[in-house]
């Protein structure tokens, strides 16, 4: 399917504050969006993947599709929120992807979107269940929000900047295909840059560190390139971030972001790590050495770098297993520091300090 993409003229008032890849979770959403005190004037920006992985799908949808009648909200299709192309544009595949991840309950996820809807009119997800009569009965009873869906174009391209949930695909934007816009993985690793800037989500930003990693919006000047995914719901130490434009024009950025992780103080110093290695999904594959009720000891199997591992973060079958993004850096931290707790172990807490993960040996206060 061709790409979508809507031209809009941006006030000149207020501010421009861009979200993405809320995974359906509302309650950080709303925690955001209390931080950002919004005023009348500002624009806010949705950069796709609203919904999926979380809890609550419908409900985020329809909180965007409400504030969208009481504020300037502007959004564009994820490759997580495109569902209306499996009701209104459906073929014999997308029947069966759509009974698949209906019957997989959300892969491993929370609900997604259409199992959320069969919920709420009765509608039973089973192996013998009519797909006709499946869109039927939900496209009867979900008009409004498919439609909210359907209206969504893949990239707003406006003055100064271009939104758009993956990235900007190569070649002529007439030709450009929606897929290649919302599904479009590392685009930051990709070397290109740009007249206007672009802002994506998709891709968690941690995806782009080194042996060490940082949640925050990653913004490259030179390319101009703004790449905001936090790892909502994602990632175990993830974070809703929200990029802020302070005016149309502004490339003076700053952001916000949001997670429920309790903040502490450091009471004493620690130096940082020499060395260390940051795990990540898609290159997450170990071995277990030593297997231990609290940590493993384990070895990336790529780079056969030994390190211990939340036993709670391995998963898959026995043998060589996959973890959850993972690190053994310890944080450079001073007295009064103040840190987001995310795991407290009997040997040191998890935190985060400035968006940046790492452990931390001392005492909090
Ligand atoms: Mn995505």
């Amino acid at each position: 399917m061709r790409a979508v993409i809507e031209k809009v003229k941006l006030p000149t008032e207020g501010r421009i504050i861009a979200i993405s890849d809320v995974h359906a979770n509302l309650p950080y959403l709303r925690g955001l969006l209390d931080k950002l005190r919004l005023q009348d004037e500002d624009t806010l920006v949705f950069c796709g993947d609203l919904m999926e992985k979380g809890g609550y799908s419908l409900e985020t949808l329809r909180y965007v599709m409400r504030l969208s009648q009481e504020r300037r909200v502007l959004a564009v299709q994820g490759n997580c929120d495109c569902w209306q192309n499996s009701i209104y544009r459906a073929t014999g595949r997308s029947d069966m992807y759509t009974k698949q991840y209906l019957l997989s309950n959300g892969a491993g996820w929370g609900p997604g979107l259409l199992a959320q809807m069969c919920g709420e009119i009765g509608f039973g997800i089973s192996e013998s269940m009519d797909m006709n009569e499946f869109r039927r009965e939900i496209s009867a009873a979900f008009g409004p929000e498919f439609d909210f869906l359907e209206a969504l174009p893949h990239v707003i391209l406006t003055d100064h900047y271009v939104f758009v949930h993956g990235g900007i695909p190569k070649g002529r934007p007439e030709e450009w295909d929606s897929w290649d816009c919302m599904k479009n993985d590392d685009f930051l690793g990709q070397g290109r840059s740009f007249n206007r800037w672009i802002i994506v989500g998709h891709w968690p930003v941690v995806l782009y560190g080194g042996d060490t990693v940082c949640a925050n919006p990653i913004i490259e000047r030179e390319r101009k390139i703004i790449s905001i995914d936090g790892g909502c719901v994602l990632k175990d130490d993830g974070q809703l971030n929200a990029l802020i434009i302070p005016h149309n024009g502004s490339e003076d950025f700053a952001f916000e972001h949001y997670d429920r992780f309790p903040v502490r103080t450091v009471k004493t110093a620690q130096a940082g790590s020499e060395k260390s290695a940051y795990i990540r999904w898609g290159d997450n594959l170990v071995r277990i050495l030593e297997r231990g009720e609290e940590f493993s000891r384990c070895m990336h199997i790529r780079t056969g770098y030994v390190l211990d591992i939340l036993t709670k973060y391995l998963y898959g079958e026995s043998g060589d297993v996959r973890c959850n993004d993972c690190t053994d850096y310890v944080l450079p931290l001073e007295p009064g520091d103040r840190v987001s707790v995310v795991e407290e172990t009997s040997r040191s807490c998890l935190v985060k300090h400035n968006g940046v993960t790492g452990w931390y040996g001392g005492e909090l206060l």
